[in-house]
């Protein structure tokens, strides 16, 4: 990994962020495969006050912070400014919450990936407004307790899917990945560096504070999302192939997920049974994508041999081949 990561640290120590906070573990992992020719840009999220208060910035790019619905907009602003200058070398990064991706910068968004921006937007997930005391947002995971949803009242809706919402407007990558695999997590800013166009990054970021977990649990408790198949590691590429990044073996129980952290503490057996069977649906979900787009793969080769055997066959030969179209 070592290799292909700048050495230097672009987020530096001395930053705002809580002790085990995962938004800044997953930022300076980022910044390490992204690099120092990069312009950043922050909604109104934790990431705010992680660089610090001005003259003085813990992160050693330059940031713009932009209001809240508009970080996606913002950077495709800035990447048509450094394209009229000729700066293409420079990557431009939004790097947003959930809040600011599910809910309040989502149409922002959506018009940034349906023109196909050439910008990487990443949005870190910690499953609330955290920055504004834990309320609760469309990426709120089912059950949890927030000061929004007490626990006599919990999150009812499922979550949003928001690697689906992104993969709908077919844009050339999304991936999803997690503080707690960084080889794969940096492979995947690596190869998204590495595409022209709309880059979507779904990094899963447990809140020592909002989740209710110990500091030194983040990455323990980030793992066994991924573990507990309730946040897998997959790709999509222009909204078809999807491949999985990692499948966990076995599938651990999401209870153990779930008991790691005191938000879902009131969870009842019956509700957590209840969550664990979405879970493996979703899953099953996932495999059956994955399986269509191998079938897309192959249909797209069969049709490329047979456009090249028709254009080599004799007009003879060719009354006998399969309709190309299918
Ligand atoms: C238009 C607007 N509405 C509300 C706010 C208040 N606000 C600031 S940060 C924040 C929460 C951001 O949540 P998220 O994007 O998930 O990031 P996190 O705080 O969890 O890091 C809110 C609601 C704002 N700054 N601007
Ligand atoms: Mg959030």
């Amino acid at each position: 990994m070592k290799s292909l990561l700048n050495e230097r640290e672009l987020l530096e120590s001395g930053h705002l962020g809580c002790a085990g906070c995962s938004d800044a573990i997953g930022l300076r992992l980022v910044l390490k495969a992204v690099g120092e020719k990069a312009i950043m840009v922050v909604p109104s999220c934790c990431a705010t006050l992680l660089g610090g208060i001005f003259p003085h910035s813990a992160i050693r790019i330059p940031v713009l912070h932009t209001p809240f619905e508009t970080a996606a907009a913002t950077a495709a602003g800035i990447r048509a400014a450094l394209d009229v200058q000729g700066k293409e070398d420079i990557t431009v990064l939004a790097w947003a919450g959930d809040g600011g991706t599910f809910d309040i910068g989502l149409q922002s968004l959506s018009s940034v990936a349906e023109r196909n921006e050439d910008i990487l937007y990443v949005c870190y997930d910690n499953e609330a407004y955290m920055n504004q005391g834990s309320r609760s947002p469309s990426g709120c995971a089912v059950g949890r307790g927030t000061i929004s949803t007490p626990v006599d009242y919990p999150q009812r809706e499922q979550k949003k899917n928001i690697m689906e919402i992104m993969a709908a407007h077919a844009v050339p990558y999304c991936a999803s990945a997690c503080i707690a695999y960084p080889e794969d997590l940096t492979a995947k800013v690596k190869k998204a560096l590495s595409i022209r166009g709309f880059r979507f990054l779904h990094l899963i970021s447990p809140c020592p504070p909002g989740w209710k977990i110990a500091q030194d649990r983040t990455i323990q408790v980030a793992r066994l999302a991924v573990e507990s198949c309730i946040f897998p590691l997959y790709e999509v590429e222009h909204g078809e192939l999807y491949t999985i990044s990692h499948r966990p073996e076995p599938i651990r129980p999401v209870k153990d997920y779930l008991s790691h952290q005191r938000r879902f503490q009131h969870l009842t057996e019956r509700q957590t049974d209840q969550i664990q069977r979405r879970v493996l649906q979703e899953w099953e979900k996932l495999l059956k994508r994955v399986e269509c787009s191998r079938d897309f793969r192959w249909a797209k080769r069969a049709r490329f041999s047979i456009a090249q055997k028709k254009a080599l066959s004799t007009p003879r030969q060719e009354s006998v081949t399969e309709d190309p179209g299918h």
